[in-house]
């Protein structure tokens, strides 16, 4: 029996402008996830969704920001913090969790869960860096800034539920970046993360640019948690996502990636959580896009073709 995987629904779509995003769950699941990772070798077991209110019905106040510049950060906040402890008990019985989206502030709790009892690294595989502040963001909404409250910067600096101080700055590395705001900018540069650009796969190739990630995130870490946000890809591939940014990684880049990492996987162990996020089934053509997110689920814990 392969590795045990609890799959974890996270339908949260208050870190987003669009709306739809908190379908994605049932849209992964219906795409087949499941037996995508059975016929990969592990044995998934479905532990639900969390239960989460709709936008609608929350106090009309709600949108309007708190905390600085920041929409919805109770709620997220309520979100994440029972979704920290759902990986958190998840990794100690034993499984590895893995977390369904919702919009990308779902990282916030997974990385905060995963992180209490290890040091981890994290490879980001996204179009953007997520690393806004309430202060910094251009649009306040709270999938810009996931990274920033990991790492506690601005305002999140005082949010223990938000901050995960086992993960360090120089254990995370970005893979596909192409979409970056000009305070962001600064942040990133001022930082001591890694970043590969889509220019950097452009020259190095992806599977080259991936094992350098998986250094990144395994040197003196106890275990490495993967983001995988669906704008990352081409939105011609990938077009049920909320913020497409065009020029983004192929099919065949995108497998190439997690096949990387599951091949460090296999011979070493080093993945401790993942997430699949931003997947909007709204707008997304034919659910081709939920397809994609249980295909790469799949090819990280080492679907092969022969
Ligand atoms: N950087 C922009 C902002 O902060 C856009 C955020 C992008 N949204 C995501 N995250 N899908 O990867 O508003
Ligand atoms: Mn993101
Ligand atoms: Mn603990
Ligand atoms: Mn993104």
């Amino acid at each position: 029996m392969g590795q045990s995987i609890r799959i974890i629904g996270a339908p949260m779509d208050y870190g987003a402008d669009r709306r739809g995003v908190d379908m994605g769950p049932s849209a992964i699941r219906y795409a087949g996830l499941a037996d995508g990772l059975s016929r990969a070798g592990v044995d998934p077991t479905d532990s639900g969704d969390l239960s989460i209110p709709r936008a609608e019905e929350r106090d009309p106040d709600a949108k309007q920001p708190s905390r600085g510049n920041a929409k919805f950060l109770r709620e997220v906040e309520d979100v994440c913090t029972r979704l920290a402890d759902r990986v958190e008990q998840t990794l100690a019985d034993g499984e590895f969790p893995l977390v369904l989206g919702g919009d990308h502030s779902v990282a916030i709790g997974s990385m905060q869960g995963s992180s209490r009892d290890a040091d981890l690294g994290a490879i980001w595989f996204d179009a953007h860096a997520d690393l806004n502040t309430p202060e910094t963001s251009p649009s306040g909404n709270v999938h810009g800034m996931p990274l920033a409250a990991t790492l506690g910067r601005g305002t999140f600096e005082d949010q223990a539920w938000a901050t995960a101080p086992r993960v360090r700055e120089g254990s995370i590395a970005y893979v596909g970046l192409r979409s970056i705001d000009d305070r962001e900018r600064k942040l990133l540069r001022d930082s001591e993360m890694t970043a590969f650009t889509m220019a950097d796969i452009d020259e190095q190739g992806m599977t080259s640019v991936v094992e350098t990630a998986l250094d990144v995130a395994t040197t003196d870490t106890d275990g490495v948690h993967v983001s995988l946000d669906l704008d990352w890809l081409d939105p011609k591939t990938a077009p049920g996502v909320g913020t497409p940014v065009r020029g983004g990684v192929t099919y065949r880049e995108a497998h190439a990636a997690l096949e990387t990492v599951s091949r460090r996987h296999e011979s070493g162990g080093i993945l401790r959580s993942m997430d699949v996020v931003e997947v909007n089934p709204i707008l997304d053509e034919g659910n081709e896009t939920a397809t994609l997110a249980a295909e790469l689920a799949a090819s990280t814990f080492g679907k092969r073709i022969l």
